[in-house]
């Protein structure tokens, strides 16, 4: 090998990394929703309506991190779906919060699960585990929704003019299966909603 290879090959290199980290700050950059904004709502059971937790949303500079805190024996013991919903309301609860409508996506028609191949949607979230005793405490986060009244980017207002909602379901999600990855019924809800 002649001496001024060795040479050309570090500065090729280093003329590489200002392009890739010149793309990474281009003026273009999404914009966020103020950084550390928090909301924060009740958590309503499915036919009693009854408060049974507090979840916690804060915007973050690259998604929403979710806390959600729920009694002991707020949700039956295992696992549970937990998706965002495209309407802020939790009102219904007799009718098992069907008025939160489908899943936070895109386009009309999403592709439910973080697992599937054509997926996921916006709204898609991992589950939570309900101990067989003691309080539920879990903190789940989400880089496709963005706690703003518009888009951020490809992420989702979640406070857009009628909101959304965070639905616990009744079982874990399989993250793959239409339309709900077999989460099951809606026994849980909190509305994110501009009041
Ligand atoms: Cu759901």
């Amino acid at each position: 090998m002649r001496p001024w290879s060795l040479l050309v090959l570090p500065l090729a290199l280093a003329s590489c990394v200002t392009v890739i980290d010149a793309g990474d700050h281009a003026p273009a950059a999404p914009p966020t929703g103020p950084i550390g904004r928090t909301f924060e709502a009740p958590i309503l059971a499915a036919q009693s309506g009854a408060e049974i937790g507090r979840a916690t949303l804060t915007e973050g500079p690259a998604g929403v991190l979710i806390a959600l805190s729920l009694a002991p024996g707020a949700l039956t013991p295992g696992w549970h779906g937990v998706h965002f919903h495209q309407h802020g309301t939790c009102a219904d609860t007799a009718a098992g919060f069907q008025a939160s409508g489908a899943h936070v996506r895109h386009g009309a028609a999403g592709v439910h699960g973080l697992l599937n191949p054509d997926g996921p949607e916006a709204g898609d979230l991992p589950s939570v585990y309900a101990p067989a005793a003691g309080p539920i405490e879990a903190q789940l986060f989400s880089s496709f929704v963005t706690l703003s009244a518009s888009p951020a980017g490809e992420r989702m207002p979640l406070l857009d003019a009628d909101g959304s909602a965070i639905v616990i379901h009744a079982a874990i999600d399989d993250q793959r299966t239409q339309p709900i990855g077999g989460a099951g019924a809606r026994v849980a809800c909190a509305a994110i909603a501009a009041r």
